[in-house]
Protein backbone atom coordinates (compact mmCIF):
# COMPACT_ATOMS: atom_id res chain seq x y z
CA UNK A 1 0.00 0.00 0.00
CA UNK A 2 1.73 3.34 -1.02
CA UNK A 3 1.64 6.07 1.41
CA UNK A 4 2.79 9.37 1.85
CA UNK A 5 6.12 8.43 3.49
CA UNK A 6 6.39 5.73 0.96
CA UNK A 7 9.75 4.68 0.37
CA UNK A 8 10.43 6.76 -3.30
CA UNK A 9 13.11 4.31 -4.79
CA UNK A 10 14.12 0.47 -4.36
CA UNK A 11 12.52 -1.13 -1.37
CA UNK A 12 13.59 -4.61 -1.16
CA UNK A 13 12.22 -4.83 2.46
CA UNK A 14 9.16 -3.39 1.40
CA UNK A 15 8.94 -6.12 -1.83
CA UNK A 16 9.59 -8.94 0.88
CA UNK A 17 6.90 -7.96 2.69
CA UNK A 18 4.12 -6.98 0.35
CA UNK A 19 5.28 -9.83 -1.89
CA UNK A 20 7.45 -12.78 -0.36
CA UNK A 21 7.10 -14.96 -3.64
CA UNK A 22 8.10 -12.01 -5.99
CA UNK A 23 10.78 -11.21 -3.57
CA UNK A 24 12.27 -14.94 -3.35
CA UNK A 25 12.31 -15.55 -7.24
CA UNK A 26 14.43 -12.27 -7.20
CA UNK A 27 16.56 -13.46 -4.77
CA UNK A 28 16.90 -16.78 -6.53
CA UNK A 29 17.74 -15.10 -9.94
CA UNK A 30 20.83 -13.15 -8.22
CA UNK A 31 22.16 -15.97 -6.28
CA UNK A 32 21.86 -17.66 -10.17
CA UNK A 33 23.59 -14.93 -11.67
CA UNK A 34 26.60 -15.34 -8.87
CA UNK A 35 26.29 -19.27 -9.30
CA UNK A 36 27.67 -19.59 -12.64
CA UNK A 37 29.08 -18.21 -16.02
CA UNK A 38 26.92 -16.07 -18.48
CA UNK A 39 28.04 -16.33 -21.95
CA UNK A 40 25.06 -15.41 -23.66
CA UNK A 41 26.36 -12.98 -25.95
CA UNK A 42 23.47 -10.61 -26.03
CA UNK A 43 23.58 -10.26 -21.79
CA UNK A 44 25.30 -8.35 -19.22
CA UNK A 45 25.36 -6.65 -15.75
CA UNK A 46 24.07 -3.03 -15.19
CA UNK A 47 25.20 -1.20 -12.65
CA UNK A 48 23.65 -0.48 -9.20
CA UNK A 49 22.95 2.99 -10.82
CA UNK A 50 21.39 2.13 -13.91
CA UNK A 51 18.83 -0.33 -11.50
CA UNK A 52 18.54 2.53 -9.05
CA UNK A 53 16.94 4.65 -12.10
CA UNK A 54 14.87 1.83 -13.43
CA UNK A 55 12.87 1.30 -10.08
CA UNK A 56 12.22 5.13 -9.85
CA UNK A 57 9.33 6.95 -9.62
CA UNK A 58 9.47 7.79 -13.25
CA UNK A 59 7.88 4.68 -14.30
CA UNK A 60 4.65 6.67 -12.75
CA UNK A 61 4.67 9.03 -15.37
CA UNK A 62 2.26 9.10 -18.49
CA UNK A 63 4.97 11.91 -21.25
CA UNK A 64 3.22 10.89 -24.47
CA UNK A 65 5.44 13.20 -26.98
CA UNK A 66 8.89 14.81 -26.44
CA UNK A 67 10.88 17.29 -23.88
CA UNK A 68 8.99 20.09 -24.35
CA UNK A 69 5.83 19.02 -26.63
CA UNK A 70 4.42 16.56 -24.15
CA UNK A 71 0.42 15.41 -24.49
CA UNK A 72 0.64 16.03 -20.45
CA UNK A 73 1.49 18.24 -18.08
CA UNK A 74 3.70 17.64 -15.18
CA UNK A 75 6.51 16.75 -17.26
CA UNK A 76 9.02 19.35 -16.82
CA UNK A 77 11.18 17.02 -14.75
CA UNK A 78 11.29 13.89 -16.64
CA UNK A 79 12.00 16.03 -19.45
CA UNK A 80 15.09 16.95 -18.43
CA UNK A 81 16.20 13.48 -17.90
CA UNK A 82 15.34 12.77 -21.58
CA UNK A 83 17.07 15.64 -22.59
CA UNK A 84 20.10 15.11 -21.14
CA UNK A 85 19.98 11.04 -22.27
CA UNK A 86 19.74 12.52 -25.78
CA UNK A 87 22.21 14.92 -25.42
CA UNK A 88 24.50 11.90 -24.09
CA UNK A 89 23.78 9.90 -26.76
CA UNK A 90 24.62 12.45 -30.04
CA UNK A 91 27.76 13.29 -28.13
CA UNK A 92 29.00 9.55 -27.40
CA UNK A 93 27.99 8.35 -30.92
CA UNK A 94 28.34 11.61 -32.89
CA UNK A 95 25.05 11.49 -33.99
CA UNK A 96 23.21 14.24 -35.32
CA UNK A 97 19.32 13.34 -33.28
CA UNK A 98 18.61 10.64 -30.83
CA UNK A 99 15.76 8.80 -29.84
CA UNK A 100 15.69 7.11 -26.67
CA UNK A 101 12.10 5.79 -26.61
CA UNK A 102 11.87 2.64 -28.47
CA UNK A 103 11.36 0.19 -25.38
CA UNK A 104 13.13 -2.55 -27.45
CA UNK A 105 15.23 -3.17 -30.40
CA UNK A 106 12.42 -4.81 -32.25
CA UNK A 107 10.60 -1.63 -31.55
CA UNK A 108 13.33 0.92 -32.91
CA UNK A 109 13.44 -1.13 -35.81
CA UNK A 110 10.00 -1.54 -36.26
CA UNK A 111 9.74 2.46 -36.12
CA UNK A 112 12.62 2.50 -38.97
CA UNK A 113 10.01 0.70 -41.33
CA UNK A 114 7.31 2.67 -40.43
CA UNK A 115 9.20 6.30 -41.35
CA UNK A 116 10.56 4.71 -45.03
CA UNK A 117 8.52 1.74 -46.25
CA UNK A 118 5.21 0.91 -47.14
CA UNK A 119 3.90 -2.44 -46.99
CA UNK A 120 5.11 -4.61 -50.25
CA UNK A 121 8.27 -2.69 -50.35
CA UNK A 122 11.32 -4.60 -50.61
CA UNK A 123 14.16 -4.61 -48.22
CA UNK A 124 17.60 -5.88 -48.43
CA UNK A 125 19.37 -8.05 -45.03
CA UNK A 126 21.05 -10.82 -44.01
CA UNK A 127 19.22 -13.65 -43.71
CA UNK A 128 18.63 -15.27 -40.10
CA UNK A 129 20.09 -18.44 -40.42
CA UNK A 130 23.82 -16.75 -41.48
CA UNK A 131 23.38 -14.51 -38.22
CA UNK A 132 20.95 -11.75 -39.33
CA UNK A 133 17.67 -11.14 -37.24
CA UNK A 134 13.86 -11.97 -37.20
CA UNK A 135 12.99 -8.59 -37.77
CA UNK A 136 15.40 -7.90 -40.76
CA UNK A 137 12.50 -10.06 -43.02
CA UNK A 138 11.87 -13.36 -41.26
CA UNK A 139 9.16 -15.03 -42.92
CA UNK A 140 7.73 -15.41 -39.10
CA UNK A 141 7.66 -12.11 -38.20
CA UNK A 142 6.20 -9.25 -39.40
CA UNK A 143 8.88 -7.64 -41.21
CA UNK A 144 8.76 -11.10 -43.80
CA UNK A 145 4.93 -10.59 -43.71
CA UNK A 146 4.02 -6.98 -44.67
CA UNK A 147 7.64 -6.61 -47.34
CA UNK A 148 9.39 -8.14 -49.91
CA UNK A 149 12.50 -9.32 -48.18
CA UNK A 150 15.19 -10.51 -49.93
CA UNK A 151 18.32 -11.67 -48.05
CA UNK A 152 22.24 -12.08 -48.66
CA UNK A 153 24.10 -14.20 -46.68
CA UNK A 154 27.53 -15.13 -45.86
CA UNK A 155 30.43 -16.39 -48.79
CA UNK A 156 31.06 -20.86 -48.00
CA UNK A 157 34.55 -19.99 -47.82
CA UNK A 158 35.13 -16.88 -46.13
CA UNK A 159 32.02 -17.70 -44.04
CA UNK A 160 31.86 -13.58 -43.92
CA UNK A 161 29.41 -10.90 -45.57
CA UNK A 162 29.78 -12.12 -49.10
CA UNK A 163 29.61 -8.24 -50.26
CA UNK A 164 29.33 -9.25 -53.88
CA UNK A 165 26.30 -11.21 -53.87
CA UNK A 166 24.60 -8.12 -51.44
CA UNK A 167 25.53 -5.90 -54.24
CA UNK A 168 24.13 -8.01 -57.24
CA UNK A 169 21.36 -8.57 -55.13
CA UNK A 170 20.68 -4.46 -54.35
CA UNK A 171 20.92 -3.78 -57.94
CA UNK A 172 18.83 -6.94 -59.20
CA UNK A 173 15.52 -6.12 -56.72
CA UNK A 174 16.54 -2.24 -55.94
CA UNK A 175 15.62 -2.27 -52.26
CA UNK A 176 13.88 0.36 -50.27
CA UNK A 177 16.08 0.20 -47.87
CA UNK A 178 19.29 -1.98 -47.11
CA UNK A 179 19.94 -3.02 -43.47
CA UNK A 180 23.08 -4.60 -41.65
CA UNK A 181 23.99 -5.94 -38.38
CA UNK A 182 22.46 -9.29 -36.77
CA UNK A 183 22.53 -11.68 -34.26
CA UNK A 184 25.45 -13.89 -34.64
CA UNK A 185 28.21 -11.99 -36.42
CA UNK A 186 31.18 -12.30 -35.40
CA UNK A 187 33.33 -10.24 -37.55
CA UNK A 188 33.31 -6.61 -37.78
CA UNK A 189 31.10 -4.91 -40.43
CA UNK A 190 32.37 -2.99 -43.75
CA UNK A 191 29.63 -0.01 -43.23
CA UNK A 192 31.42 1.81 -46.05
CA UNK A 193 30.81 -0.81 -48.41
CA UNK A 194 27.19 -1.17 -47.41
CA UNK A 195 27.00 2.83 -47.84
CA UNK A 196 28.63 2.32 -51.34
CA UNK A 197 25.77 0.36 -52.35
CA UNK A 198 22.96 1.91 -51.00
CA UNK A 199 23.86 4.84 -52.70
CA UNK A 200 24.32 2.71 -56.12
CA UNK A 201 20.73 1.90 -55.13
CA UNK A 202 18.92 4.96 -53.81
CA UNK A 203 18.43 2.89 -50.96
CA UNK A 204 18.46 3.95 -46.84
CA UNK A 205 21.23 2.33 -45.22
CA UNK A 206 19.76 0.82 -41.87
CA UNK A 207 22.74 -0.34 -39.14
CA UNK A 208 20.78 -2.81 -36.43
CA UNK A 209 24.02 -2.44 -34.54
CA UNK A 210 22.18 -4.31 -31.37
CA UNK A 211 25.21 -6.33 -30.80
CA UNK A 212 28.06 -4.05 -30.97
CA UNK A 213 26.94 -0.47 -30.21
CA UNK A 214 28.52 -1.23 -26.69
CA UNK A 215 32.13 -1.94 -28.74
CA UNK A 216 31.49 1.66 -30.38
CA UNK A 217 30.60 3.86 -27.52
CA UNK A 218 34.20 2.74 -25.72
CA UNK A 219 35.62 3.56 -29.52
CA UNK A 220 37.10 -0.72 -29.72
CA UNK A 221 35.68 -1.20 -33.35
CA UNK A 222 34.64 1.23 -35.84
CA UNK A 223 31.65 3.14 -35.75
CA UNK A 224 28.58 2.70 -37.98
CA UNK A 225 26.61 6.50 -37.21
CA UNK A 226 28.83 8.30 -40.43
CA UNK A 227 27.65 5.91 -42.84
CA UNK A 228 24.43 4.85 -41.82
CA UNK A 229 21.09 6.83 -42.39
CA UNK A 230 19.71 5.06 -39.42
CA UNK A 231 21.56 3.04 -36.54
CA UNK A 232 19.07 1.09 -34.02
CA UNK A 233 20.53 -0.89 -31.32
CA UNK A 234 19.39 -2.57 -27.88
CA UNK A 235 20.70 -0.96 -24.61
CA UNK A 236 21.50 -3.80 -22.82
CA UNK A 237 23.73 -5.83 -24.72
CA UNK A 238 27.78 -4.79 -24.50
CA UNK A 239 25.89 -1.17 -23.89
CA UNK A 240 25.61 -2.45 -20.51
CA UNK A 241 22.37 -0.29 -20.03
CA UNK A 242 18.80 -1.41 -19.46
CA UNK A 243 16.57 -3.43 -21.19
CA UNK A 244 15.48 -1.53 -24.25
CA UNK A 245 16.19 0.37 -27.76
CA UNK A 246 17.23 3.64 -28.76
CA UNK A 247 18.21 5.27 -32.41
CA UNK A 248 20.56 7.53 -33.53
CA UNK A 249 20.15 8.90 -37.41
CA UNK A 250 21.04 12.31 -39.81
CA UNK A 251 19.22 15.28 -39.21
CA UNK A 252 16.90 14.87 -42.01
CA UNK A 253 15.67 11.49 -41.21
CA UNK A 254 14.85 13.08 -37.33
CA UNK A 255 11.10 14.20 -37.74
CA UNK A 256 10.37 11.15 -39.41
CA UNK A 257 12.12 8.79 -37.02
CA UNK A 258 10.65 10.45 -33.87
CA UNK A 259 7.37 10.29 -35.48
CA UNK A 260 7.47 6.66 -36.29
CA UNK A 261 8.33 6.19 -32.60
CA UNK A 262 5.69 8.04 -31.00
CA UNK A 263 2.78 8.02 -32.25
CA UNK A 264 2.99 5.65 -34.93
CA UNK A 265 4.69 2.87 -33.42
CA UNK A 266 4.45 3.22 -29.55
CA UNK A 267 2.55 5.16 -26.86
CA UNK A 268 3.84 6.68 -23.80
CA UNK A 269 7.91 6.25 -23.60
CA UNK A 270 9.06 3.79 -20.01
CA UNK A 271 10.12 7.21 -18.59
CA UNK A 272 12.38 5.10 -15.77
CA UNK A 273 14.09 3.04 -18.93
CA UNK A 274 14.96 6.36 -20.85
CA UNK A 275 16.54 8.39 -17.47
CA UNK A 276 18.50 4.35 -16.89
CA UNK A 277 19.90 4.73 -20.74
CA UNK A 278 20.96 8.10 -19.87
CA UNK A 279 22.63 6.92 -17.06
CA UNK A 280 24.43 3.85 -19.21
CA UNK A 281 25.32 6.29 -22.24
CA UNK A 282 27.23 8.69 -18.92
CA UNK A 283 28.91 5.47 -17.95
CA UNK A 284 29.92 4.34 -21.59
CA UNK A 285 31.84 7.95 -21.84
CA UNK A 286 33.99 7.05 -19.04
CA UNK A 287 38.14 5.73 -19.92
CA UNK A 288 37.13 2.55 -17.44
CA UNK A 289 34.30 1.63 -19.99
CA UNK A 290 36.65 2.23 -22.92
CA UNK A 291 39.04 -0.47 -21.23
CA UNK A 292 36.04 -2.45 -20.29
CA UNK A 293 35.16 -2.60 -24.26
CA UNK A 294 39.02 -3.38 -25.18
CA UNK A 295 38.49 -6.09 -22.59
CA UNK A 296 35.59 -7.43 -23.88
CA UNK A 297 37.30 -8.48 -27.42
CA UNK A 298 40.33 -9.73 -25.66
CA UNK A 299 38.84 -12.15 -23.77
CA UNK A 300 36.25 -13.13 -26.74
CA UNK A 301 39.51 -13.75 -28.81
CA UNK A 302 40.80 -15.67 -25.96
CA UNK A 303 38.29 -17.91 -25.31
CA UNK A 304 37.51 -18.53 -29.07
CA UNK A 305 41.33 -19.62 -29.15
CA UNK A 306 40.46 -22.16 -26.02
CA UNK A 307 37.85 -23.26 -27.61
CA UNK A 308 39.10 -24.08 -31.08
CA UNK A 309 42.14 -26.02 -28.77
CA UNK A 310 39.15 -28.08 -27.51
CA UNK A 311 38.01 -29.03 -31.13
CA UNK A 312 35.03 -26.17 -31.78
CA UNK A 313 35.72 -24.58 -35.10
CA UNK A 314 35.43 -21.28 -35.10
CA UNK A 315 33.12 -20.11 -38.13
CA UNK A 316 34.95 -17.12 -40.20
CA UNK A 317 37.94 -18.45 -38.17
CA UNK A 318 37.65 -16.10 -34.89
CA UNK A 319 36.04 -13.28 -33.94
CA UNK A 320 36.81 -9.10 -33.91
CA UNK A 321 34.14 -8.73 -31.52
CA UNK A 322 32.34 -9.71 -28.42
CA UNK A 323 30.90 -12.94 -29.66
CA UNK A 324 31.64 -15.99 -31.20
CA UNK A 325 30.14 -18.76 -33.03
CA UNK A 326 31.70 -22.54 -32.84
CA UNK A 327 30.43 -25.11 -35.33
CA UNK A 328 30.94 -28.40 -33.18
CA UNK A 329 30.40 -30.72 -36.11
CA UNK A 330 33.74 -31.89 -35.45
CA UNK A 331 33.18 -32.87 -32.31
CA UNK A 332 30.23 -34.68 -32.87
CA UNK A 333 27.76 -32.72 -30.59
CA UNK A 334 24.85 -30.74 -31.71
CA UNK A 335 24.28 -27.63 -30.37
CA UNK A 336 21.02 -28.30 -28.26
CA UNK A 337 23.26 -30.92 -26.74
CA UNK A 338 26.53 -28.72 -25.79
CA UNK A 339 23.83 -26.19 -24.08
CA UNK A 340 22.58 -28.25 -21.79
CA UNK A 341 25.29 -30.08 -21.17
CA UNK A 342 27.18 -26.98 -20.50
CA UNK A 343 23.89 -25.68 -18.32
CA UNK A 344 23.90 -28.72 -16.25
CA UNK A 345 28.08 -27.49 -15.48
CA UNK A 346 26.55 -24.00 -14.64
CA UNK A 347 28.00 -22.65 -18.11
CA UNK A 348 25.48 -20.53 -20.02
CA UNK A 349 25.26 -20.35 -23.83
CA UNK A 350 22.99 -21.22 -26.06
CA UNK A 351 22.45 -23.21 -29.49
CA UNK A 352 22.81 -21.22 -32.75
CA UNK A 353 22.71 -22.50 -36.34
CA UNK A 354 25.65 -21.64 -38.19
CA UNK A 355 25.88 -20.95 -41.94
CA UNK A 356 24.62 -23.51 -43.80
CA UNK A 357 23.53 -25.55 -41.20
CA UNK A 358 22.66 -29.27 -42.21
CA UNK A 359 20.65 -29.30 -38.45
CA UNK A 360 17.04 -27.62 -37.80
CA UNK A 361 17.25 -24.35 -35.56
CA UNK A 362 15.80 -26.40 -32.97
CA UNK A 363 18.85 -28.68 -32.82
CA UNK A 364 21.65 -26.71 -34.73
CA UNK A 365 25.15 -27.51 -35.29
CA UNK A 366 26.64 -24.57 -33.75
CA UNK A 367 26.96 -22.91 -30.01
CA UNK A 368 27.26 -18.63 -29.85
CA UNK A 369 29.38 -17.37 -26.67
CA UNK A 370 29.94 -13.69 -25.90
CA UNK A 371 31.91 -11.97 -23.08
CA UNK A 372 30.08 -8.98 -21.83
CA UNK A 373 28.46 -10.63 -18.86
CA UNK A 374 32.20 -11.75 -17.79
CA UNK A 375 34.21 -8.84 -18.64
CA UNK A 376 32.18 -6.92 -16.64
CA UNK A 377 32.67 -9.31 -13.70
CA UNK A 378 36.32 -8.20 -14.04
CA UNK A 379 37.85 -11.76 -16.03
CA UNK A 380 40.57 -11.64 -18.48
CA UNK A 381 42.25 -14.02 -20.95
CA UNK A 382 43.85 -16.05 -18.57
CA UNK A 383 40.19 -16.40 -17.07
CA UNK A 384 38.75 -17.28 -20.41
CA UNK A 385 40.99 -20.02 -21.05
CA UNK A 386 40.20 -21.97 -18.55
CA UNK A 387 36.47 -21.32 -18.82
CA UNK A 388 37.14 -23.09 -22.68
CA UNK A 389 38.97 -26.24 -21.17
CA UNK A 390 35.64 -25.96 -18.90
CA UNK A 391 33.42 -26.16 -21.81
CA UNK A 392 34.97 -28.14 -23.58
CA UNK A 393 35.15 -30.90 -20.91
CA UNK A 394 31.21 -30.36 -20.12
CA UNK A 395 30.07 -30.33 -23.79
CA UNK A 396 32.57 -33.28 -24.97
CA UNK A 397 30.84 -35.59 -21.78
CA UNK A 398 27.77 -37.57 -22.97
CA UNK A 399 27.13 -39.53 -19.30
CA UNK A 400 27.77 -36.25 -17.60
CA UNK A 401 30.50 -38.04 -15.86
CA UNK A 402 32.70 -34.33 -15.64
CA UNK A 403 29.46 -32.46 -14.81
CA UNK A 404 29.79 -31.93 -10.82
CA UNK A 405 33.45 -31.16 -11.11
CA UNK A 406 33.18 -28.76 -13.91
CA UNK A 407 30.17 -27.03 -11.66
CA UNK A 408 32.78 -26.86 -8.94
CA UNK A 409 35.00 -25.01 -10.67
CA UNK A 410 32.62 -22.61 -12.30
CA UNK A 411 31.62 -21.85 -8.74
CA UNK A 412 35.13 -21.54 -7.71
CA UNK A 413 36.77 -19.00 -10.33
CA UNK A 414 32.49 -17.23 -9.75
CA UNK A 415 32.97 -17.34 -6.07
CA UNK A 416 36.19 -14.41 -6.68
CA UNK A 417 33.97 -12.16 -9.02
CA UNK A 418 30.29 -12.46 -8.07
CA UNK A 419 28.08 -10.42 -10.78
CA UNK A 420 26.24 -8.77 -7.77
CA UNK A 421 27.05 -8.16 -4.23
CA UNK A 422 24.48 -10.29 -2.18
N1 LIG B 1 17.69 -12.22 -29.01
C1 LIG B 1 18.81 -11.35 -29.22
C2 LIG B 1 20.11 -12.09 -29.20
O1 LIG B 1 20.27 -12.93 -28.34
O2 LIG B 1 20.98 -11.84 -30.00
C3 LIG B 1 18.65 -10.55 -30.45
O3 LIG B 1 17.42 -9.96 -30.49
Amino acid sequence: MTSASASWGPDFAALESVDPDIARILLAERDRLNDGLQLIASENFTSPSVLAALGSTLSNKYAEGYPGKRYYGGCEVVDEAESLGIERAKTLFGADHANLQPHSGANANLAVYGAFMKPGETLLAMSLPHGGHLTHGAKVSFTGKWFNAVHYGVSATTEDIDYDQMRDLAHEHRPKMIICGGSAIPRLIDFAAFRAVADEVGAILMVDAAHFIGLVAGKAIPSPVPYADVVTFTTHKVLRGPRGGMLVCKSEHAAALDKAVFPMMQGGPLMHAVAAKAVALKEAATPEYAAYARQVIANAQALTEGLAAEGMRPVSGGTDTHLALLDLQGIGVTGAEAEARAGAARIVLNKNAIPYDPAPPSVASGIRVGTPATTTQGMDEADMRLIASLIGRAVKDPNGSQTAAVADEVRALVANKPAYAS
